[in-house]
């Protein structure tokens, strides 16, 4: 299906245009076929030549409901201007066109209407001429005539031409449907209907109400009137929701694959059309079928920070569309280039923002965006529409290489400094160095650990001596050497302090894992567990604490808590008459 939008003054035959091409009456309201004028937006469709179903919205053509022509053209790809042969270009032609350059619209056709009443020619070479100078360029022209029919097969195979050079919907993308009505159906509950313009939708599926964040689930799909288990984009469609009363669901208002969008009320975007600098304080913002009102606040060049009323799911690279609602006027259109910017907080903020954004375009720039930011998880970019591929550091969190890399040095340095300041600590722990370093997560800390610095215990030492501070790292290596000998005669407390190491340090070194505290006062070096499992396994099994004792050369002091050890590490076994076995197990 493709969707196909209509665009021009007042009376000058779009809903006509339209009934003559479908045979159905886009005019839904009494009051709209009473008075012969369309006030919102219709919706009707048609097979083509080709076989391919084409639906348009049909929009109003007059200045006091430019809303809802905005609303109606938001989510649309392409536009039929039209144009009375017997009037030309007038006031809303101008207008409506206005808004469909603002939001990039480059795909269209110009249809000049009413030709049984004038000769098209001179409409059809001032439309021309106003179209090339905007994203439609130079557009296929048909006159026709619903009266007589006149042009009508040549429009449809333009039609059918136009449809044919539309870009291919991307499917795949998360669903953002703006929704223009919502009404209930009696027995169904709620329905919405929008033009679906990216990825699919399916019964069942769970999405979120932009404006509450809500879940909802789809209960029904219609295609066209038709019901549908699934729908893909482009496509009209009608959704009979689960979960949600009709009043909490309108215009403007958006269904949302959940967990897929980033709302904002605060956004850079760079304007094309008027100079910044002469913009009314507030003007609306119109995106999708929403219109929120948006304060204006020029950055510098022609970039501007809008604060919205209320916050929007936007994506990097929106068009949008700013407007004067009291002076009926289209100011332009604008390109969302950063949905998350931040504060202006400082004295020349603005200019200096309005730098950076002067490089930016709307298109997703991964590694600027990286270099921007310095350090943020891949989801959040996604959700503000920047997709790309680069390795995470940790976890899901994406860092600019060269913040990375400085943070890494940062790091070395607080440790260092930690370990000055606490010379008996078996390094800095993580969350002291993530808060000196202002990271957000723990795990950035753990993933810049690097040779020479050392990861342990929940502490980062500057490696070289394991972490332990370089005197205590010394007296152990005293105690190693004093040792060598008898690795199970743990020193008493008299000969530690003689060695260096008081109670304070016996416990940095124990921290660090450089000695091995068997019990209050009796310590061994780290491995002397391994050891001593390796001589008792030569014993006769199962061995009594005495034999244990004479095989290990040492004092029951060592070997009763040694032997406690080595059962809570499941290596040995104590068995009911206390003898003890060697398990085979650790
Ligand atoms: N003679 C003639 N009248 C037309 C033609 N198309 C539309 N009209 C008339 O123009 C008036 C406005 O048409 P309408 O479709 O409501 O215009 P819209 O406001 O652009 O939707 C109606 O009275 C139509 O009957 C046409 O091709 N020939
Ligand atoms: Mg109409």
């Amino acid at each position: 299906m493709h969707v196909v939008a209509t665009a021009g003054h007042v009376d000058h035959g779009k809903s006509t245009l339209v009934r003559a091409l479908t045979g159905m009456e886009p005019d839904r309201w009494a009051e709209e076929r009473r008075r012969g004028m369309t006030i919102d937006l219709g919706f009707a469709w048609t097979a083509l030549p080709t076989g391919d179903t084409i639906a348009f919205v049909d929009v109003p053509g007059h200045e006091r409901f430019v809303p809802n022509m905005l609303a109606g053209v938001g989510p649309v790809p392409a536009a039929l201007v039209v144009v009375a042969a017997d009037e030309g270009w007038m006031p809303q032609s101008a207008e409506h066109l206005a808004a469909l350059h603002a939001l990039g619209v480059s795909h269209g056709l110009l249809v000049v209407t009413r030709a049984d009443l004038a000769d098209p020619g001179p409409a059809t070479a001032q439309a021309r001429a106003q179209l090339a100078a905007t994203s439609l360029g130079a557009v296929e022209s048909v006159a026709v005539s619903a009266v007589t029919g006149v042009g009508l097969p040549e429009l449809r195979a333009a039609l059918a031409r136009l449809v044919g050079r539309l870009p291919a919907p991307q499917t795949d993308r998360p669903v953002r449907l703006w929704i223009d009505r919502a009404f209930t159906i009696r027995g169904s509950g709620t329905v919405v209907t929008g033009t679906l313009g990216a990825g699919g939708l399916r019964v069942g599926d769970e999405l979120a109400v932009a404006a509450t964040g809500e879940p909802v689930r789809v209960r029904g799909l219609h295609r066209l009137g038709v019901p549908a288990s699934r729908v893909a984009a482009v496509a009209r469609v009608a959704v009979n929701l689960r979960g949600v009363p009709r009043d909490r669901l309108g215009r403007g208002d958006a269904l949302l694959t959940p967990g897929e969008f980033h709302h904002t009320d605060l956004l850079d975007v760079r304007l094309a059309g008027d100079p910044a600098g002469d913009l009314p304080a507030t003007l609306t913002l119109h995106i999708g079928s929403a219109a929120v009102p948006a304060r204006v606040r020029p950055l510098g060049g022609d970039t501007l920070r809008l604060r919205l009323a209320r916050p929007l799911p936007l994506l990097t690279g929106d068009r949008a569309l700013l407007r004067d609602p009291g002076r009926h006027h289209v100011c332009g259109g604008v390109t969302v280039l950063d949905v998350a910017p931040p504060p202006l907080t400082r004295r020349g903020a603005a200019a200096a923002r309005a730098a950076v954004l002067a490089d930016l375009d709307g298109r997703a720039d991964l590694a600027g965006e990286l270099r921007r930011r310095r350090l943020v998880r891949a989801g959040e970019l996604r959700r503000m529409g920047v997709t790309g591929e680069v390795a995470p550091v940790a976890g899901d969190w994406l860092a600019d290489p060269g913040h990375w890399q400085l943070l890494g040095v940062q790091l070395v340095e607080e440790v260092t400094a930690w370990a000055a300041a606490h010379p008996l600590e078996a390094g800095a722990p993580v969350e002291a160095l993530r808060q000196r370093l202002g990271l957000p997560d723990r795990a950035l800390v753990e993933a810049l650990v690097r040779p020479p610095l050392t990861l342990r215990a929940g502490r980062i030492g500057t490696g070289g001596t394991g972490g332990l501070p370089e005197p205590v790292a010394r007296a152990v290596d005293r105690v190693r050497r004093e040792y060598a000998a008898h690795p199970f005669r743990a020193p008493e407390a008299d000969r530690l302090a003689a060695l260096g190491l008081g109670p304070r340090e016996v416990g940095a070194a124990v921290r660090a894992g450089a000695l091995l505290r068997l019990a209050e006062n009796v310590v061994l070096l780290p491995d002397a567990a391994d050891d001593a499992v390796r001589v008792l396994a030569r014993l006769p099994q199962p061995f009594t604490l005495s034999a244990a004792r004479q095989a290990l050369d040492t004092t029951r002091r060592v070997a009763v808590p040694l032997l406690e050890l080595l059962d809570r590490r499941g290596v040995t076994r104590r068995l009911p008459d206390d003898a003890r076995e060697v398990t085979g197990a650790g």
